[in-house]
């Protein structure tokens, strides 16, 4: 496997980890989010409010954050980051 399939791989497990605590794993509630913020970044994630968080993933404003709205941001993150 290439890092980049490596990468997208191990994404769309974590997504599906956390999506999947209240029976849709399709999709992440907040309170999916913020437990994913809280085990998976250290210092339990950026000290902005998980609401915060949550709009700027949120893209469609449905009020869930699909897969396609977790890889965007998690790019621009990359993007930002990395750049
Ligand atoms: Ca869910
Ligand atoms: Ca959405």
């Amino acid at each position: 496997m290439s890092g980049v399939v490596q990468a997208m791989t191990l994404l769309k497990a974590t997504f599906d980890e956390y999506a999947g605590k209240d029976g849709d794993e399709d999709t992440m509630t907040k309170a999916e989010l913020s437990e994913m913020l809280r085990n998976e970044l250290p210092e339990g994630g950026p000290k902005a409010e998980v609401d915060d968080f949550f709009s700027m993933l949120d893209n469609d404003k449905d009020g869930v954050v699909d897969f396609k709205e977790f890889v965007s941001f998690v790019t621009a993150l990359a993007v930002m980051c990395c750049s």
